[in-house]
């Protein structure tokens, strides 16, 4: 009984010194496990005298309750604390700064459309807009582009199985606009477009701009101030050279490509069209071509924004690659 009472005091005075519950669990068993030191007293209850038996074993129970007592207060303590050390450990503090929401930012078409239509705003032009699938009509006939005409072939054109078109040009959203008002007429259409084209320098769908004044006594005289108007404006350089080169469109006569003078490269490049409304054209909006004249002007925009960002691959302009886009931060 002494041998048992002192197997407990040195329990309790164990217990007493333990700070986790894993030193808890081993301390149980090496008491009351299977090799246990309490364990062993009840073991060695077949070994006693059979009147003694009963005593005995009934002192090993209340050793092994107040042992079991004094664990379970002791686990009971160490769980309130180890939640108690979790909770302060994951308290968030509201007074930190918080981690920031980063910023995107607008694509190089996206930012040169917006330059274009402000600029063009500051000229007198409104934005015209129209649908990306076209009728034969407004995508080709009414620009005076006929059946079995060569531009056809020569713009490549997506049809859809119901024999409409993916618009080649943005010429169409013009001849809405202007089919139903009288003028003056002075607006720019800008909006994707669609060739079947592909390649280093082309993509099948891309942005373009075209430009239509239309009002009594227009000449080529007003087309070429305001292009040459835009183009320093827009490459933010007074004394950039525009050249204008005689060239053929159905839908303008006269009709010139314009160029203008790279003086980093000293090499022209071709930037867009240009022309008089062509009398058909005029007629097809129902506007008298004896009253009133127009001139059209068209360009890339995607291609605009190349030269003004200096990117020299079309393809970036597609592909969305991030580090790409990075780089028009605050632009
Ligand atoms: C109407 C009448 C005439 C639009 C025009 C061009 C010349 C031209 C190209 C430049 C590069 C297209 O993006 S590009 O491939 N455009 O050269 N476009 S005149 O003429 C019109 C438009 C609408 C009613």
């Amino acid at each position: 009984m002494d041998q048992l009472n002192q197997v407990l005091g040195l329990a309790i005075s164990e217990i007493a010194d333990i700070n986790s519950l894993h030193d808890l669990e081993q301390l149980k068993a090496r008491y009351v496990g299977k090799q246990g030191a309490i364990t062993a007293f009840m073991q060695k209850l077949k070994d006693i005298a059979p009147e003694e038996r009963k005593a005995f074993g009934a002192e090993v129970n209340k050793i092994k309750t107040s042992f079991e007592e004094v664990l379970n207060n002791k686990k009971d303590e160490l769980v309130a604390k180890e939640l108690a050390a979790k909770l302060a450990n994951e308290t968030i503090d509201v007074s930190l700064d918080g981690r920031g929401i980063e910023r995107g930012s607008l694509h190089p078409v996206s930012l040169t459309l917006d330059r274009l239509v402000k600029l063009f705003a500051q000229l007198g032009f409104a934005v015209a807009d129209g649908p990306e699938i076209e009728t034969d009509y407004y995508n080709f006939k009414a620009l005076n582009i006929p059946d079995n005409h060569p531009a056809r072939a020569m713009q490549d054109t997506f049809y859809t199985e119901s024999g409409n078109v993916l618009r080649t040009h943005t010429s169409p959203i013009q001849i809405r606009y202007a089919e139903k008002r009288t003028p003056p007429i002075k607006i720019i259409a800008p909006g994707r477009v669609f060739r079947v084209d592909m390649d280093a320098t082309h993509s099948p769908m891309f942005h373009q701009m075209e430009l239509l004044w239309i009002d009594k006594g227009i000449s080529f005289a007003n087309l070429k101030a305001v292009i040459i108007e835009f183009m320093r404006k827009f490459f933010e350089d007074d004394s950039l050279q525009v050249r204008f080169r005689a060239s053929f469109f159905p839908f303008t006569e006269p009709s010139a490509e314009i160029d203008i003078y790279f003086a980093k490269t000293g090499k022209w490049l071709e930037v867009g069209g240009c022309g008089m409304v062509h009398p058909n054209v005029l007629n097809y909006m129902n506007i008298s071509s004896e009253e009133y004249s127009g001139f059209a002007f068209g360009f890339g925009i995607d291609r605009l924004a190349m030269l003004k960002y200096e990117i020299t691959d079309l393809r970036l302009m597609f592909e969305n690659d991030l580090d790409f886009l990075r780089q028009f931060k605050g632009c």
